[in-house]
């Protein structure tokens, strides 16, 4: 797994190529760091110089280069560590922006959040960044948007409708920084120190775009298991990691209860070559794991090697999608060496019929910040 620093403007297109090819072996721990909350108590709590109701007769129209609208703004105390006026408006045509302003004291960053799926909602999820002092103290200003439409997992909102497509690819996420920069800086009447992006899955999707497209929005982008090659991913990726384990008689040859002995074995081989064993593979693409190396000997309880049919099951997934003819059908790797104990997303515990193999990359995220590194040892 991958420790993310906190990138400034000039790395971020660097993060971003970085983001995109270690996909789900990533972790984020940077925003909990003591260096984090060293600079965080380094700025001073600001109070609001403005009522939090007056929020939605701001014109922010100008900044945004198109009509904003509001809808409501109140104080919300309850179920929070501090409390915070809640503004909720629509940036024309059709995306709905959620903000959160500390009303107790705001230490001056702000932390835009992803959305996961196809969105449809605003709702502020910090994911990875949720541990980070700042956000837990409810102190950070923070915002969201629901991309452009609402409901509509199914995706039938893009039919026909470009403007909807736009604002989901890209439009929505900048918009919604802008507005809310405009509106954070108004509402304390102080500029914004620190500004943050941090989204999982199709947020990850949106980090890399913001990366791409608006580099300037944020002072740093967490881009966390980013889905950003939809096509691939919903069809060759996802289908590969059910097909490529299944025998001739669509059983699962491997299952997850060998996970573990996997990960020790690719760590045993790989977490020195960064110089550091910690439990943490900094750069997968240098590892050269080989599964073969743990097929059982002779005599060898099997609990603690794999057969040679589960050892070829490890490099199929661990490799990607292939045709008939051993082309790739994927720009990387499917599954980078060091990400074995989250292949429980789709290697089963025990026999289940393929076609009821479900998974989903949302649960990758979910699964991040219950896991931080070990702590480093000399190597
Ligand atoms: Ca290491």
């Amino acid at each position: 797994m991958h420790r993310f620093p906190i990138f400034g403007p000039r790395a971020v297109r660097r993060l971003a190529l970085t983001a995109a090819l270690v996909l789900t072996t990533v972790s984020l721990s940077a925003l909990n760091t003591a260096t984090a909350q060293a600079e965080s108590s380094d700025l001073k709590a600001l109070p609001p110089a403005m009522d939090c109701a007056d929020v939605t007769e701001l014109d922010v129209d100008r900044a945004a280069g198109t009509k904003v609208t509001w809808q409501s703004a109140a104080v919300v105390t309850t179920g929070t560590a501090a409390p915070y006026c809640e503004v909720r408006g629509t940036i024309a045509p059709a995306s709905t922006i959620v903000l959160r302003l500390p009303v107790n004291g705001w230490t001056q960053r702000y932390v835009q959040t992803g959305c996961g799926g196809l969105c449809g909602s605003a709702n502020i999820n910090f994911t990875q960044a949720s541990t980070c002092p700042p956000v837990r103290d409810g102190t950070v200003a923070s915002a969201t948007t629901d991309m452009g439409h609402q409901g509509q997992p199914d995706g039938s909102w893009a039919l026909a409708n470009p403007q909807a497509q736009i604002d989901f690819a890209y439009r929505s996420v900048h918009l919604t920084s802008v507005v809310a920069k405009a509106v954070i800086t108004r509402f304390y009447h102080h500029k914004i120190a620190y500004s943050y992006f941090t989204g999982c899955s199709d947020g990850g999707r949106e980090a890399l775009m913001e990366a791409q497209r608006f580099p300037d929005d944020f002072d740093g982008i967490a881009a966390g298991a980013p889905a950003n090659n939809m096509a691939v991913q919903n069809t060759y990726h996802h289908a590969w990691n059910v097909v490529a384990n299944l025998d001739a008689d669509g059983k699962y040859i491997l299952l997850a209860g060998k996970l573990p002995l996997i990960h020790t074995a690719v760590l045993a081989t790989c977490d020195a070559i960064d110089g550091v064993k910690d439990g943490v593979i900094d750069d997968p693409r240098r590892c050269a794991f080989d599964p073969s190396s743990i097929v059982c000997r002779d005599g060898q309880d099997p609990s603690g090697c794999l057969s040679k049919a589960e050892a070829n099951v490890v490099r199929r997934l661990h490799d990607g999608a292939t045709d008939a003819k051993g082309r790739r059908l994927e720009p990387a790797v499917g599954h980078e060496w060091g990400s074995e104990l989250e292949w429980t997303l789709f290697v089963p515990a025990a026999q289940v019929s393929a076609s009821r193999a479900r998974t989903s990359p949302s649960r990758t995220c979910a699964t991040w910040p219950s896991r931080a590194p070990r702590t480093p040892t000399s190597s």
